[in-house]
């Protein structure tokens, strides 16, 4: 699969039919059937846009699909498959979007991440400095929100990865594989209310560019962002990006997500 980390400017304004066709081009190139998915979700979406008290009741058709391209989607996830990053340059303003969860007071001081369900059946408790000394990485990345908006954004934290071979295996250096084989096969996040809640592939939580931020575009992370800690993926439809961490949990039964509940495509893939 040639999805190569070009760095050239991002498509804007698709106006022209060059435009266009350029487009349609870097679509296929990035996997036809990944691009199914984004038509699925989206039409998922639209779906249930347009029908408002329909929770979780897609057309039969409509989700049978979804199921099926999240399958496929699921064996084509790979460590060195990497999303599109960008330039410095290339940057945009932050546009801020969804406040479930994010309604009550924080304390920075006194914030814990909480992390349950481990495979040796710890749970545990981490402080902001504690992921703090995980290594930094910083990475230019696209959110797409599936209500047809985008921003570049530059992330700055910590992979997830990294922060389960320290506090899951004692640093132990596992490899991807290794990880993956003494993980259960999901991973939920929810706000400490549990208000907003997203469940992940364990696959795509161990991507390399899936990390754990405490800063946006060289700023620490705004209330309306996240703060403290949020995700960030560029993997994924922005719905998956959950901001204020509160839990992280792992399980082999599939978690509950605030919006695959609500009839959006589950894998959420890009
Ligand atoms: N806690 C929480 N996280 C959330 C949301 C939300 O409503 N609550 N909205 C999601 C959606 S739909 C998008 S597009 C992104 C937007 O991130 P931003 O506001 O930092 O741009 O956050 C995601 N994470
Ligand atoms: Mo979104």
């Amino acid at each position: 699969m040639s999805n190569s980390n070009t760095s050239g400017k991002p498509l804007r304004s698709p106006h022209s039919d060059d435009a266009i066709d350029r487009e349609i081009a870097r679509r296929t190139r990035r996997s036809f059937l990944v691009g199914g998915v984004a038509t699925a979700a989206a039409i998922a979406g639209w779906r249930w846009l347009t029908t408002a008290e329909r929770i979780d009741a897609l057309p039969a058709p409509v989700r049978n699909t979804l199921v099926l391209n999240e399958t496929i989607a699921r064996g084509a996830i790979d460590p060195s498959r990497l999303a599109r990053t960008f330039e410095p340059g290339d940057v945009m303003p932050l546009r801020r979007n969804g406040d479930i969860g994010l309604k009550t007071p924080i304390d920075a001081d006194t914030w814990r991440l909480r992390i349950e369900g481990t495979p040796d059946g710890r749970s545990l408790s981490l402080t902001m400095s504690q992921l703090a000394s995980l290594p930094r990485v910083e990475m230019i990345t696209e959110l797409m929100c599936v209500e047809g908006w985008s921003r570049v954004v530059k992330w700055t934290g910590a992979r997830f990865a990294e922060l389960v071979d320290r506090y899951l295996f004692d640093g132990a250096g596992l490899d991807y594989r290794q990880m993956l084989e003494r993980l259960p096969r999901y991973v939920a996040m929810a706000t400490p209310d549990n208000a907003y809640f997203v469940s992940l592939d364990i696959e795509s939580a161990l991507h390399p560019q899936t990390l754990l931020c405490t800063s946006m575009n060289d700023a620490p992370l705004a209330i309306g962002h996240g703060a403290p800690l949020r995700l960030a993926m560029p993997l994924k439809y922005g719905y998956k990006n959950i901001k204020r961490i509160g839990t992280i949990r792992f399980s082999d039964e599939r978690p509950e997500d605030y919006w695959g509940k609500r009839g959006y495509d589950w894998f959420a893939g890009l």
